[in-house]
């Protein structure tokens, strides 16, 4: 196997924007699998961020999902020709600020996503807290803007691509989807997205690496791979 590793956890979505790269770039990598935080100085002693996705790539060693993302992009081709193909770029040239807009702006839906989730297993809720009511309030306006920049049913955001957009809004509404964190993202009012995300998630590098149930107390998966497994069990 190539001198390349991803240290992730099961459940984050993050984590899940560089697995997807991963596969469809069908590069190999060793999998640094963990289902909980280890303590901080653990983690420390891969990433000062404390956080996955952390990547290494010969001598590169890298955190950050969309550097990582844009790192594989800049250095790997995807061999196999899929529908729609991988785009190349996390921006295109004739659009660099918008494309990179909408990115920034989907990993700031993932980051209050996450924030919501990890609250809420520490005893948080949205209804606790104005500052995760807030967080929540983003999503119909942040679904709303990127609807609006959808062109067409079955687009993407970067026209007859798969782009890193794409997968990142797949991956974060999958996770908010898995969890029982209290958001209801009611995307029938969105059906670009809810279109895409279907698309996506029929996609073979989607599929590979699922999104998971998780709550607390589940401790691991069955053989199927996907069965949560709780403590008590
Ligand atoms: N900005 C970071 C965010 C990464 C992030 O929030 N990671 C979370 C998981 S989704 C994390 O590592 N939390 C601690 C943990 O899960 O161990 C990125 O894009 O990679």
């Amino acid at each position: 196997m190539a001198n390349r590793a991803l240290l992730f956890t099961t459940g984050s979505p993050f984590s899940r924007i560089v697995r997807i790269v991963l596969d469809e770039l069908c590069l190999d990598y060793e999998r640094r699998e963990e289902i909980t935080t280890p303590s901080a100085a653990t983690r420390a002693a891969s990433t000062p961020t404390l956080q996955v996705p952390t990547f290494w790539d010969g001598d590169a060693h890298l955190w950050e999902s969309g550097l990582i993302v844009e790192y594989l992009l800049a250095n790997y081709a995807a061999p196999r020709q899929a529908d729609p193909p991988l785009a190349k770029s996390l921006a295109r040239n004739d659009f660099a600020w918008h494309d990179r807009l909408v990115a920034a702006s989907i990993h700031t839906l993932g980051t209050s996503a996450t924030t919501i989730g990890q609250m809420k297993w520490g005893g948080t809720s949205i209804d606790d807290s104005d500052y995760l009511a807030v967080c929540a309030q983003q999503f119909p306006y942040l679904l709303g803007w990127l609807e609006n920049q959808l062109a067409e049913p079955g687009a993407g955001f970067q026209a007859g691509l798969l782009s890193v957009q794409d997968i990142a809004l797949g991956c974060h509404l999958g996770y908010i989807m898995n969890r029982p964190i209290g958001i209801d993202l009611k995307l029938a009012q969105f059906p670009k997205i809810q279109y895409l995300l279907d698309r996506l998630n029929d996609r073979e590098s989607f599929i590979n690496n699922p999104i998971l149930w998780w709550q607390p107390g589940v401790v691991g998966y069955a053989q199927d791979g996907r069965t949560p497994v709780y403590k008590d069990d």
